[in-house]
């Protein structure tokens, strides 16, 4: 009696099949990140956690309000790739709401919320490969316009916030 040998299809053998060499779905499972929006009401200080976060493409982003505290995300009308949009969350008011973003384009999304920007209550997202100097989306005046009139929903004048373009805003000081 001959033995049997029983065909052994290994998860590497399978990939080798269905796709002829890499296995791309092993590597490419889009991931879910979440980041936390903190007030802190002692201090008075707002921020994101983490900060800054390192994603691939096609990534989903959660921002979970960790109190009842109105905030939003919104990219700096330069503070994305060119080519790519920017993204503008809805407000989050109450602890627990909570707001997704997918990113498709590689690059770097540099965003604040609205409400708390004197705080500097902003955070940053790159998806992939980070954009250099000169790969952010260059604004129009249009754009430009539309920021500052967000801006004044939350600003009074004399509060001097204002649109700056980001080598300045990266420049300036607390
Ligand atoms: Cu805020």
């Amino acid at each position: 009696m001959g033995s049997v040998v029983k065909p052994k299809i290994s998860k590497f053998s399978l990939c080798l099949l269905l796709f002829g060499g890499g296995c791309a779905w092993e590597q490419k499972e889009p991931r879910e990140h979440v980041v936390s929006i903190v007030s802190d009401l002692n201090s008075m200080s707002m921020s994101f956690e983490p900060r800054s976060l390192h994603i691939e493409p096609g990534d989903t982003v959660t921002w979970i309000n960790a109190a009842d505290v109105t905030h939003n995300m919104i990219t700096y009308p330069d503070g994305f790739p060119k080519g790519a949009d920017g993204f503008e969350s809805d407000y989050l008011l109450v602890a627990g709401e909570r707001w997704s973003y997918r990113f498709q384009d590689e690059g770097t999304y540099e965003y604040h919320c609205l409400p708390h920007i004197l705080m500097k209550m902003e955070g940053t997202v790159v998806v992939g490969k980070a954009s250099g100097e000169s790969d952010f989306h260059d604004p129009s005046n249009g754009e430009i316009a539309r920021y500052r009139e967000q801006l004044a929903e939350y600003f009074d004048e004399d509060e001097g916030v204002s649109y700056r373009p980001r080598l300045e805003r990266l420049t300036q000081s607390e």
